[in-house]
């Protein structure tokens, strides 16, 4: 096996088992997968040439693309079903484009390819690995895997949209462009377009996710979350789905079930088609890495949407589940939104004995709750009260230099505004950091699916300072681990935003001189220390 696609590979690569565990047939059957959804694109792409589009096969790779982020799917038997459908489409929209007048014939690997019949599907994908077809410059292969990791977090955002009923052509057009693109015989110069326009359309799939999530569950609103529980029976849901979160929810009513939040599903209490629920009760534990403990200590029903989840241990390997694209082999999978299964469970198991009280955070600074009090924060920062916003976002891991993005938070003088969003926030979302004139100086945007909600908010601020957002008084001190995160670092680009810090190690997929290109044109820098950071940024 080969993988480098996140922050946690083994040193380079991970090329006996993955470091999130996933083993080796299934990082096969993934590269076989992504070879075979190679291949519908290209067809795709020659079909919208002659005026054929095909929504299955659209749909089929942003889920496809998704089963491949880190940390998302570790079930062989899900990509023993997903393969052959994939040959399905495949083969079905090159009759739909040949009867429309396109191409019949087909040289390009990923379309020609069809595993043998019987065979290992997992022996099958050594022979499509990450590298098959690929450029032999390395530095276009840098820039080929770095598209490729970014179309995968950009299909996870339109596979979260598309749940609730939002799609878009344009950003499905673009998912079979970019998968389709090491076809062309591309320079270094193009490469580096086909990047930015990653992060581009990334920025129009957010918005849709973002248009998705607001006007279902309306404008997050700033929200007390208690950090501890009540007695009695209970169900934890982790991940970011918020519509598996409102069917729980639904299906739990008058049943006597506390529901809780893990991780990144923390800034759906501040939604407010989902606060209503008045057995929405609080938030348990950190942040995916730390699940293997958390997750064992929990006396209800666990329930995995999306990503991340880690190996369950043998003491809650009987009551977590997984839905969605979401698997792990012997974890209980649910699907079609009934979840009676995990109820069940929740009323089997004891629940929390007695109520404890471990404080509140809050969250619900989503791009409405912020905007709505710009006034505020405009004169605050013409005053002089605010000196500078720090945006300390992203990701977290095991790693331990990651305790540079708690260390920094603790630092930042008091004069200085922390807006958050995602995972990262869990080394440090529950400090107490105070306010300035009643502006909070923690701000919890959201989720990293939220990320739009913080281009927003620092696009409005620059209008109103009549700068551009480099010019703001504004930072980015980013921390990364898996392909959202790709993609949105290449939304940040494609805006032209400067001077990001990211952390806590660089990646692998870059080669130097691709690295290069980003520090000159982009000023990006890795994480030194907390305190040379801040005397670098703050002076
Ligand atoms: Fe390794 Fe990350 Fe790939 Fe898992 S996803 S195999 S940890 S590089
Ligand atoms: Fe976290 Fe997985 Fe990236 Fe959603 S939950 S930000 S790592």
């Amino acid at each position: 096996m080969f993988c480098y696609q996140c922050e946690q590979r083994a040193k380079g690569s991970c090329t006996k088992v993955g470091v999130c565990g996933k083993q080796p047939d299934v990082a096969a059957q993934q590269d076989l997968l992504t070879y075979l959804l190679r291949g519908i694109a290209v067809v795709a792409v020659e079909g919208r040439r002659v005026g054929v589009t095909d929504i299955d096969a659209d749909r089929f790779v942003a889920s496809g693309l998704f089963s491949t982020l880190t940390n998302v799917n570790f079930d062989p038997a899900r990509f023993d079903r997903l393969i052959p459908e994939a040959v399905r489409l495949r083969e079905g929209l090159i009759e739909k484009v040949a009867a429309a007048g396109g191409r019949a014939q087909y040289t390009e690997g990923a379309v020609t390819f069809t595993p043998r019949a019987g065979a290992d599907l997992s022996e099958e994908g050594e022979r499509c690995g990450l590298t098959v077809d690929h450029a032999e410059n390395d530095d276009i292969r840098s820039l080929q895997h770095t598209v490729l990791f970014g179309l995968r977090g950009v299909a996870a955002y339109a596979d979260h949209a598309r749940i609730l009923g939002k799609e878009s052509d344009e950003v499905y057009a673009f998912l079979h462009e970019g998968l389709a693109a090491i076809y062309q015989d591309l320079d270094l110069n193009a490469w580096v377009g086909l990047t930015l326009k990653t992060g581009e359309v990334n920025l129009k799939v957010m918005e849709l996710l973002d248009d998705a999530n607001t006007s279902t569950y309306g404008h997050p609103v700033p929200t007390s979350v208690p950090l501890g529980h009540r007695a009695g029976k209970a169900i934890l849901v982790s991940g970011h789905d918020l519509k598996d979160l409102r069917d729980i929810l639904e299906q739990t009513e008058g049943k006597g079930i506390s529901v809780y939040t893990h991780g990144e599903m923390l800034p759906c209490h501040g939604y407010p088609e989902l606060k209503k629920y008045s057995h929405f009760y609080g938030h348990y534990g950190t942040a995916w890495q730390n699940q293997q403990r958390e997750f064992a200590d929990f006396p209800g029903a666990i329930l995995m949407t999306t990503n991340c989840i880690q190996k369950p241990m043998p003491s809650y390997m009987d009551n977590i589940y997984t839905t969605g694209l979401v698997g792990w082999p012997g974890a209980q999978h649910v699907t079609n939104g009934d979840f009676g299964p995990v109820i069940d469970k929740a009323l089997a198991m004891d629940g929390f004995a007695a109520e404890e009280d471990k404080g509140a955070v809050m969250t619900g600074f989503a791009r409405n709750a912020v905007m709505g009090v710009a006034d505020t924060v405009i004169s605050a920062v013409k005053s002089g009260d605010i000196r500078h916003f720090f945006l300390v976002a992203g990701c977290d891991g095991a790693k331990p230099g990651r305790n540079y993005y708690t260390e920094f938070v603790e630092k930042v003088p008091s004069d200085c505004v922390v807006l958050t969003l995602a995972c990262g926030k869990f080394r440090f979302f529950d400090k107490q950091l105070g306010d300035i004139g009643g502006i909070p100086r923690l701000l919890d945007v959201g989720q990293c699916n939220d990320a739009y909600s913080a281009i927003r908010i620092a696009t409005a601020l620059a209008e109103a300072f009549d700068c551009g957002v480099n010019d703001l008084p504004l930072s980015m001190v980013l921390s990364w681990y898996e392909q959202k995160a790709v993609a949105i670092l290449l939304t940040l680009l494609y805006l032209g935003v400067k001077d990001i810090r990211l952390g806590p190690t660089l990646p692998e997929f870059l080669t130097p001189n691709v690295l290069n290109v980003l520090v000159e044109n982009y000023d990006i820098k890795p994480i030194a220390t907390p305190d040379e950071d801040l005397k670098a940024i703050l002076g």
